[in-house]
Order: structure tokens, then C-alpha cells, then sequence
């Protein structure tokens, strides 16, 4: 899949791109059948919810590991996900920087608070924010379920001040709450990226986001595959995060077949 013109402007003044209904519902029931299987496994790739539920499921796309699955895997190298990665970083020498499954529980998932993907990532020594996300939603997403809140343009702010968020399950380095509010007063109003299942969503690692608890009685899906260019690779301090959300594995990924992941099940 390649993006137009049109949109690669779109995504470099908005800071993300929606494309609705871009898997067929067949195409994620194969991957809701695996979001099921891995839900029932507990290791360190598996973050609970305080309250016990999984919040988030990484390193979904090895072929090794606890929480490996074929599909996932096919589904990273799909022309669908990996060319319109390649085209926002400008190389096709890209890899995942990590894979996450958001479980969202009904009733007990919790919110995201507001902040940049690359207050994390900087901090894991990549050198620049040429990042990005590609989200892959697994069931009809709503307000009420817990959907994305995107801030349109915030990744020109550049890089924010953040603190660590420890009110939930994992640790987020999320935006102070008083420049949070100031932001907010100064810019669009946040748009809530709500959808079918099999819509996908690419967004910079610089644009400010954030999702509202799950009040629904079903849960919300969603897998985030986030990307960098091997060229931005960490820089690695003394003591970094685990591989599972750190990858060390910083080959470029191919594109593979874009039916792979329906056949891989
Ligand atoms: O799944 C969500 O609702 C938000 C996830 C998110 O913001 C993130 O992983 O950076």
C-alpha cells in the first residue's frame, strides 16, 4: 500500500493518518483468535491492570518469546503496515521498535494519560523522533470503549517535558498536567479517533495522545506496532529497558506477503 502524495502532507501537517476499514473482518478475526490465545499466558511481555486484567500484551512479532504468534508476525511485514512506515521515516531500512496489544478490559481498562511516544524513546537514547506508530484496531472502537484522543499538529510542539505516570499498570511518561492545560487551551481541539474494526491509524511519535478508561461492556483490542529507522537506533545507557519493549533485533524488516498473517494462523 502506498500513500499519495496527498497524504504523506496530510500525516507531516496533522502528525497521523486514519484508514478506515483497512482489514476485512475476517482478516481480524484471525487476529482476535490470537489476541484470545495470548491473553492466557503470564510472563514479563504480559502487563496486568491493577485490578488483574492484561492492559498490554508485547513482543507479538518474534519468532521467539512467550507472547510469539506467526500472525502478528506476518502482519508487521505486510506491504498494508510496513509501506506507509517506510514512507513517513523516509527508509526502508526500518524495524519494530515494539509491538503492543492494548487488552482494554470492559469496565476495569484504564486511560492513557496525554503524552508523546518519544518521551519514552528518548529516553531509551534513539537520537531522533523520526518514530512512528501504526494501530491496528481489532474491534469496533468508540468514546465509550475507551478510543484515542489525537491533539492534530502537536508534533510540531517538538518534545515536551514529561513526568512518570505510575496511577496504572504501566509506568508512562506522560505531560505534566499544568502545560497539558495550556496546551490544550492553545491548540484544535482533540479528535477522537473512533472505528470499525480493521481501521488503522499511523501517528508520529512526537504527536500528543492520550485514551479514555473502557466503560463499555466489551473489550477494546488494539494493536500499536511502533516503528523507527535503523539509522535511529537506541543508544543504549547502562541500565535500558527489556528487549520486549526496547528491541535489540534492529534488522530491516522485509515486506512480505500482504495475505500472510490469514495464512500463518
Ligand atoms: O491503547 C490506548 O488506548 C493508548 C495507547 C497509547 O497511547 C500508547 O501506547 O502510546
Amino acid at each position: 500500500m502506498e500513500l499519495t502524495a496527498e497524504q504523506r502532507a496530510q500525516f507531516d501537517r496533522d502528525g497521523y493518518l486514519i484508514f478506515p476499514d483497512l482489514f476485512a473482518p475476517s482478516e481480524i478475526a484471525v487476529l482476535r483468535q490470537e489476541v484470545a490465545r495470548l491473553s492466557d499466558i503470564h510472563a514479563d511481555e504480559v502487563v496486568r491492570e491493577l485490578t488483574g486484567g492484561v492492559k498490554s500484551l508485547f513482543r507479538v512479532h518474534e519468532d521467539d518469546g512467550p507472547t510469539r504468534s506467526a500472525p502478528f508476525r506476518a502482519l508487521v511485514r505486510s506491504p498494508r503496515v510496513l509501506r506507509p512506515v517506510q514512507q513517513v521515516l523516509g527508509s526502508d531500512e526500518t524495524y519494530v521498535y515494539h509491538t503492543k496489544i492494548n487488552a482494554k478490559p470492559a469496565i476495569e481498562g484504564t486511560i492513557w494519560m496525554w503524552h508523546q511516544d518519544y518521551n519514552s524513546w528518548s529516553k531509551d537514547g534513539c537520537p531522533t523522533s523520526n518514530m512512528a506508530t501504526y494501530n491496528v484496531m481489532l474491534n469496533d472502537t468508540t468514546e465509550f470503549s475507551g478510543c484515542l484522543y489525537i491533539i492534530p499538529g502537536s508534533h510540531k510542539l517538538g518534545l515536551l517535558e514529561s513526568v512518570l505516570d505510575t496511577s496504572t499498570g504501566y509506568k508512562l511518561w506522560s505531560i505534566p498536567k499544568a502545560k497539558m492545560i495550556e496546551v490544550l487551551r492553545n491548540s484544535p481541539p482533540p479528535v477522537a479517533v473512533t472505528g470499525k474494526a480493521g481501521t488503522a491509524v499511523l501517528f508520529h511519535c512526537n504527536v500528543l495522545h492520550a485514551s479514555g478508561h473502557n466503560l463499555s461492556g466489551e473489550d477494546r483490542w488494539h494493536i500499536y506496532v511502533s516503528c523507527n529507522a535503523v539509522a535511529n537506533k537506541p543508544i543504549l545507557g547502562p541500565n535500558p529497558r527489556p528487549d520486549w519493549v526496547v528491541s535489540r533485533n534492529w534488522h530491516p524488516l522485509p515486506i512480505e506477503d500482504d495475505a500472510g498473517f490469514v495464512k500463518a494462523a
